[in-house]
C-alpha cells in the first residue's frame, strides 16, 4: 500500500540526539586512564559484582551486555574495568550523570528549539536553522564539508559497487534537484554534525544522532549506527524503514498495546499495519488510538518538539531483588525516608533554581505475596497533593504506602491464611513529584518582600551569606554541586529496554509519572524541613560558581529558602493549648492541617483565627501589600485574599469546605518547624 503524504510534518527538520555509553562516558571523562578500555558501569550491590547498567563499545565487542552481573561480565572479558556507581543513602547517586546530561543540553539548547527527553536524549527542531541556511548558504554552494557531515548514514541512499562512500553522501546533499523536504534535511545534516562536533569539543563526549522529518522516524534514526554517527531519514526512505520494524520497538507499542496488535491482529512489524484501514484500527482500539496506529504505520506523527530543558517530574527509587526484597513496615519506611529525601533535596533545587513547584507526589512500589494465587496483582500506585519539606514527603510517602498496601493485601492481609498469615513482600519503591509548573515571573518580588521584612542575614560556617530569600544568586553562591536540572526519574521514552520498575536505579529518564493513579488524602504533620540544595540547572553556573560546602550540617541544611523566612517570624510559640492539641489529634487534624484547610473547621471563630495565622506565620497577614499578592501563584492568590478580607473570612470558610484545598500556600511553603 502506497503511503500517504504527510500534510504539514514533512517539512521540519528534526534531531534525536542521544549520548553514547553515558555513563561509562562520564566515568571515564572522570578517569581518563579507562579511555579507549572495555568498561562498564555497575550499580551499587555486592551479589555477584553488581548489575551492569552502561557497557562501553569495546566491552560489547566483547560480549559484555547490559543485562549481565560484574562476574559474568569478567568472565566474559577479563580484562574489563567495572566503575561502581556513585552511592548515597544506600542507593545509586546519579547527580553526576544528570549533571552532565544537562551540559550537553545546554550546548544543544542553542542551536533551536530542544526538548531533553531523559538524563541522555534531546530532540531537536531545526526547521528554522535549516531554513535559514537553505536561503543563505545550501549546501551546494559549500567548497568545503566536513567529515563528520561525510560519515553520515543516510537511509535509502543507492551505491553502485566502487562508489565512495564520501562522494555518494557528499552529492546526496549536494543535489540541485532535490525537492524542498530533502534540502531541508541536508540542512540538518550538516548542522547536526556542527553540533555533535561542539558537544564532543565542550564536554569530551561522543553522542549520535537521527535527522527526520519529524520526531518519530529522528528516534528511530539516532540508535541505528552508534557510536558517535549520525542516520538521516529522507522521507522516500520511511516506507522501508518501517516495513520490517518490529512493533514492539516503536515509542508507545512496547507494552500492553503492541502485545495486542501482536496477537489480535497478529501485526508483528510497523509495516504489518498497512494492511488495515483506519477505520478497522479505531473499530479495534478506539478513534484516537486507532488513528494514530494508521499515522505511525505511515510514518506520520504530528508531536511537536516542546521547548523543554527540565524534566517534567523528579523521583527516588530503589530496587530490592531477591533476598533483598524488603518484608517489614520498618524497613520500608526507612527506605521510603531515604528516598524522600534524596525526592526533597531536588525539589528545593528545582524550586531554588528555576523557581518550579511540583504539586503531586506519588509512591510506586513493585511486591509480591507469599502464597500469591494472584501473583500478577499490581502492587497500586497512590498520589496525594505534594507538600513541601522531608518530614513532610516522608510521612506522606508512607501514608501512601500503607494505603496501597492495604489495597494490596485487601482482605487477606488481616485474615491468616489456614494457620498462617499472609505476608508481602516489595522488591522496588519509588518516590516521584510531578505535575511541575513554573512560579509565575515576577514572583521573586513578593520574594524580596519578606527578605525586606527579615532580621540580619545569617552568615554559615563556610563564610555563605543566608539572606533568607530564594534567588538564583543566593542558591549560587553556597551550592554544594550545581548540576542542572534534575533527575527524572523514569524513562519517558521507549528505549527498548523493559524498564519493570521505574527510576529504581534505572536511566533516569522523564516521564510522567501520574497516570492511572488512586489518589488519597494525606495527612499533614507539624515538622518543617529547610528544603536543601544539591542542584542547579544552569551548567554555566557550576563553572561560575560551583563551590563546595565542607561544613556538613551545611550541606544537610541547605540553602536559604523561603522557608527560613518563616522561621524567622516565629514571634510566638505554641501555647500549651495547642502543643496539648498537636499531641493529641490526629495528623490529618492537626494545626497546620488546620490553617492549610482552616475552612473545615465550623468551630474556628474568627478571632482565634487570626490569632493562629499570627502563631503560624508570625506576622499579620492583614498588613501584606494587595499588589505584592498578584504574583502569586492563582490558588495561592485565592487563599491569602481569603484572609486579607476579614469580613469574608468566616463564610470563605465555610464555603470551600468541601474544594479539598489541595493547593494552599501552606502545602508550598510550610509554615513552621514546631
Ligand atoms: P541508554 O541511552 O539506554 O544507553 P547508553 O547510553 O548506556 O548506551 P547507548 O550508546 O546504547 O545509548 O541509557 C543511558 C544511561 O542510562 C546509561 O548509560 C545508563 C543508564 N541506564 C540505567 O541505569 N539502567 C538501564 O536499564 C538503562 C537502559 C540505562
Amino acid at each position: 500500500m502506497p503511503l500517504a503524504r504527510p500534510e504539514t510534518s514533512d517539512a521540519r527538520v528534526i534531531a534525536h540526539v542521544d549520548m553514547d555509553c553515558f555513563y561509562v562516558q562520564v566515568e571515564q571523562r572522570k578517569q581518563p586512564e579507562l579511555r579507549g578500555l572495555p568498561t562498564a558501569v555497575v550499580q551499587y550491590n555486592e551479589w555477584q559484582g553488581g548489575g551492569l547498567i552502561a557497557v562501553s563499545y569495546e566491552a560489547r565487542k566483547c560480549g559484555v551486555k547490559r543485562s549481565m552481573r560484574g562476574d559474568e561480565a569478567k568472565a566474559a572479558c577479563p580484562e574489563i574495568q567495572l566503575v561502581q556507581v556513585p552511592v548515597a543513602r544506600g542507593k545509586a547517586d546519579l547527580n553526576l550523570y544528570r549533571s552532565a546530561g544537562s551540559e550537553v543540553v545546554s550546548i544543544l539548547a542553542q542551536s533551536g528549539k530542544c526538548e531533553r527527553a531523559s538524563i541522555d536524549e534531546v530532540y531537536l527542531d531545526l526547521t528554522d536553522a535549516a531554513e535559514s541556511m537553505l536561503a543563505d548558504a545550501p549546501p551546494e554552494s559549500l567548497e568545503l564539508m566536513d567529515e563528520e557531515v561525510l560519515k553520515s548514514h543516510i537511509l535509502g541512499l543507492s551505491r553502485k559497487d566502487g562508489d565512495d562512500f564520501e562522494e555518494s553522501v557528499r552529492d546526496w546533499i549536494c543535489r540541485k534537484d532535490a525537492d524542498r523536504r530533502d534540502k531541508l534535511l541536508s540542512c540538518g545534516i550538516i548542522l547536526v554534525a556542527e553540533l555533535r562536533k561542539q558537544v564532543l569539543k565542550e564536554t569530551e563526549f561522543t553522542c549520535s544522532a537521527g535527522i527526520a522529518h519529524n520526531k518519530m522516524l529522528a528516534k528511530l534514526a539516532s540508535g541505528m549506527n552508534k557510536p558517535a554517527q549520525q542516520t538521516v531519514v529522507p522521507y522516500a526512505a520511511v516506507q522501508e524503514l518501517l516495513s520490517s520494524l518490529p512493533i514492539k520497538k516503536m515509542k508507545q507499542l512496547g507494552g500492553k498495546l503492541g502485545t495486542s496488535l501482536q496477537t489480535d491482529l497478529g501485526v508483528d512489524t510497523v509495516g504489518d499495519l498497512l494492511q488495515f484501514s483506519e477505520t478497522k484500527l479505531q473499530e479495534h482500539y478506539g478513534i484516537n488510538t486507532g488513528t494514530w496506529l494508521w499515522n505511525i504505520a505511515r510514518g506520520i506523527s504530528g508531536e511537536e518538539v516542546q521547548g523543554r530543558l527540565l524534566p517534567k517530574s523528579h523521583g527516588s527509587g530503589k530496587t530490592f531483588p531477591g533476598p533483598r526484597a524488603l518484608k517489614s513496615l520498618s524497613n520500608v519506611q526507612h527506605w521510603l525516608n531515604q528516598l524522600s529525601e534524596e525526592l526533597s533535596e531536588r525539589l528545593s533545587s528545582d524550586l531554588e533554581q528555576n523557581k518550579r513547584i511540583a504539586s503531586t507526589l506519588t509512591l510506586h512500589a513493585s511486591a509480591f505475596r507469599s502464597r500469591d494465587s494472584d501473583s500478577h496483582k499490581k502492587f497500586p500506585s497512590k498520589s496525594c497533593p505534594l507538600r513541601y519539606g522531608v518530614t513532610k514527603i516522608q510521612e506522606d510517602a508512607f501514608n501512601l504506602f500503607q494505603a496501597a498496601l492495604r489495597e494490596y493485601m485487601g482482605p487477606f492481609g488481616s485474615k491468616p491464611q489456614g494457620n498462617k498469615q499472609e505476608t508481602w513482600r516489595i522488591t522496588g519503591l519509588s518516590v516521584s513529584a510531578s505535575k511541575i509548573v513554573d512560579i509565575p515571573s515576577g514572583t521573586s518580588s513578593i520574594m524580596r518582600y519578606f527578605q525586606s521584612q527579615s532580621t540580619v542575614p545569617s552568615r554559615s560556617a563556610d563564610g555563605c551569606v543566608q539572606d533568607h530569600v530564594v534567588t538564583p544568586s543566593a542558591s549560587e553562591g553556597c551550592s554544594e554541586q550545581i548540576s542542572t536540572e534534575t533527575q527524572a526519574v523514569i524513562p519517558e521514552e521507549d528505549t527498548g529496554v523493559t524498564y519493570t520498575f521505574p527510576n529504581f536505579e534505572t536511566p533516569d529518564k522523564d516521564v510522567d509519572l501520574v497516570s492511572e493513579k488512586d489518589v488519597v488524602s494525606c495527612p499533614s504533620s507539624e515538622a518543617t524541613d529547610v528544603p536543601t540544595q544539591l542542584e542547579s540547572n544552569r551548567t554555566s553556573q557550576t563553572k561560575r560558581t560551583g563551590r563546595k560546602i565542607n561544613n556538613p550540617k551545611e550541606k544537610n541544611r541547605g540553602m536559604p529558602s523561603i522557608v527560613d523566612i518563616f522561621k524567622n517570624y516565629n514571634a510566638s510559640p505554641p501555647t500549651k493549648q495547642e502543643t496539648q492539641e498537636d499531641s493529641t489529634v490526629s495528623p490529618s487534624t492537626s494545626k497546620r492541617a488546620n490553617f492549610s484547610n482552616s475552612s473545615h473547621s465550623s468551630e474556628v471563630t474568627q478571632e482565634s483565627e487570626e490569632r493562629r495565622q499570627q502563631i503560624d506565620w508570625g506576622y499579620k497577614i492583614d498588613e501584606i501589600d494587595q499588589s505584592v499578592l498578584n504574583e502569586l501563584p492563582v490558588e495561592i492568590q485565592r487563599e491569602l485574599r481569603r484572609f486579607l478580607h476579614p469580613n469574608k473570612r468566616l463564610n470563605t470558610n465555610s464555603k470551600s469546605k468541601g474544594d479539598g484545598s489541595t493547593s494552599s500556600i501552606a502545602h508550598y511553603f510550610p509554615p513552621l518547624n514546631r
